[in-house]
């Protein structure tokens, strides 16, 4: 659907046509929505490159967040109608210190679906973690407080109503939200201009080039990447080391993150903040959902310089590079970055398997349904494994994990998996063991695919800390 359609009807009914795979949606609106897309599609455009877009940065404290239409400028004056968290594409980046107390009202200004705004990574009790129980309608709000207790790390919010969670996302309801602490304070990393936001994600558009969902049962992917909701981005920087604070924010697509110039990134973070050390790496695989956090040298390069921040999976040109300005820095590596405590010892191993495209352990998601108890402060051993229809990022909430191991597929657990994440991604003939310990509140969360459509379509499972 796109930004001017009536929204809920039109939305669930093709919606569940694609789940149902209806032969009639896929013949109409799926390739006419395809055609549209790709005659819209981003193309390597040199000389036209739009500066990208930084959210502005906002301390919630008594904060107000609203969602609704919006008019957001993508780049160089070109207007697309969307959804936006006050107005920004994404919405303000907000900052805390581990500590600090949030509160934030969000108000829903939608025309005509409810929604719910899920802090994604963030340590947070039940009725402060937007499960779609919570979900308000269009024109009231939901008062939100709740305490920092997450490391320094970048996590981020976006809606979790039920079975709209794909299309809020799609049309644009996303931002990022860091928390500082002062293990990350005492490595004197990049800041200020040197540390950059990015998220990133695909998009597709309609006739009147507004930003449009045109959902398919197998994971929606758009023709046009949009990095900070700019199309055909650059960033000028001076010759110095920068911290990129990447977000994978698509719904369905997977990025295979590479530098243009062959250049490693340097690794320090990820979903759950720093990394032990650094790792380096030439490519990176970014799923929906999961962050890392990212050093890119750039000292030594003659101004004039360009370097292309590249998707191999799709062959797209994400964001350049511009090294404009000469200057001098004295930062430099840290050896170590942080004590990861390593979970051990699990009491309990449960398996999930993930099946088809809507169910885990055969079960389509039942909002009034509790799927399994964990005992409270007790480390377990939690299996995934699929029998196909992958890539399932998947993702617990009111935690973070450890991953163990990866079996068949691809056979490891990258580097930059380690320390704590809450995604991870699950590819096909994959069985990815993690260890979880719930030691934050007791309550009910959630477990499930962040490929937004598995989780619409019942991907997903409660489950309650006790
Ligand atoms: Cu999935």
């Amino acid at each position: 659907m796109s930004a001017t359609e009536s929204p809920r009807r039109v939305s669930r009914r093709k919606f569940l046509g694609a789940a149902a795979g209806s032969a009639a949606w896929i013949a109409t609106g799926g390739l006419t929505g395809l055609a549209a897309g790709t005659a819209l599609a981003a193309k390597p455009t040199a000389g036209t490159r739009n500066s990208l877009y930084i959210p502005p940065t906002v301390t919630p404290t008594n904060f107000g967040l609203t969602a609704k239409p919006g008019s957001i400028d993508l780049g160089g004056g070109r207007l697309s109608k969307a959804w936006v968290y006050n107005g920004g594409l994404p919405g303000p980046t907000l900052l805390v210190r581990r500590g600090d107390t949030a509160t934030i009202r969000l108000t829903n200004g939608l025309a005509s679906e409810p929604t719910i705004t899920h802090w994604h990574g963030m340590l947070v009790d039940h009725k402060n973690d937007g499960h779609p129980m919570e979900a308000i309608q269009p024109g009231a709000w939901y008062d939100y407080n709740f305490p920092i207790l997450n490391r320094a790390a970048l996590n981020w919010y976006h809606p979790h109503p039920h079975m709209l969670t794909g299309e809020q996302v799609a049309m644009s309801l996303a931002g990022a939200f860091i928390v500082r602490d002062s293990v990350e304070d005492a490595l004197n990393l990049p800041g200020g201009v040197y540390e950059v936001p990015l998220v990133l994600r695909d998009t597709a558009f309609d006739s009147a080039g507004n930003i449009a969902y045109k959902p398919r049962s197998g994971g929606f992917e758009g023709p046009t990447p949009l990095v900070n909701g700019t199309l055909n981005p650059k960033l000028d920087v001076d010759t110095a080391i920068y911290r990129f604070r990447v977000l994978g924010g698509s719904n369905a697509r997977i990025f295979r993150l590479a530098l243009g110039s062959g250049a490693k990134f340097k690794v320090i973070g990820n979903d759950g903040g720093l990394l032990a050390a650094t790792v380096e790496a030439a490519q990176i695989d970014l799923a929906p959902g999961e962050r890392l956090d990212l050093l890119v040298d750039f000292r030594g390069l003659p101004v004039g310089t360009k370097v292309m921040l590249r998707d191999l999976l799709a062959g797209w040109d994400l964001l350049e590079f511009n090294v404009i300005r000469q200057v001098t820095t004295t930062f430099t590596m840290p050896t170590t970055l942080s004590t990861i405590a390593a979970l051990t010892n699990p009491v309990t191993t449960r398996s999930f398997s993930f099946d088809g495209m809507s169910k885990i352990n055969g079960l389509e998601y039942d909002m009034n349904r509790i799927d399994f108890r964990v005992p409270f402060d007790t480390v377990e051993r939690w299996r995934f494994t699929t029998n196909g229809n992958a890539p399932h990022p998947v993702h617990i909430h009111g935690a973070s994990f450890q991953v163990q191991t990866r079996t068949g597929g691809r056979n490891t657990v990258f580097p930059w998996e380690r320390g704590w994440k809450d995604t991870v991604l699950l590819n096909d003939r994959e069985t990815v063991e993690v260890l979880v310990r719930f030691d934050a509140y007791k309550g009910v969360y959630l477990m499930h695919c962040h490929k937004l459509e598995h989780e619409d379509m019942g991907m997903m499972s409660n489950f309650e800390v006790y």
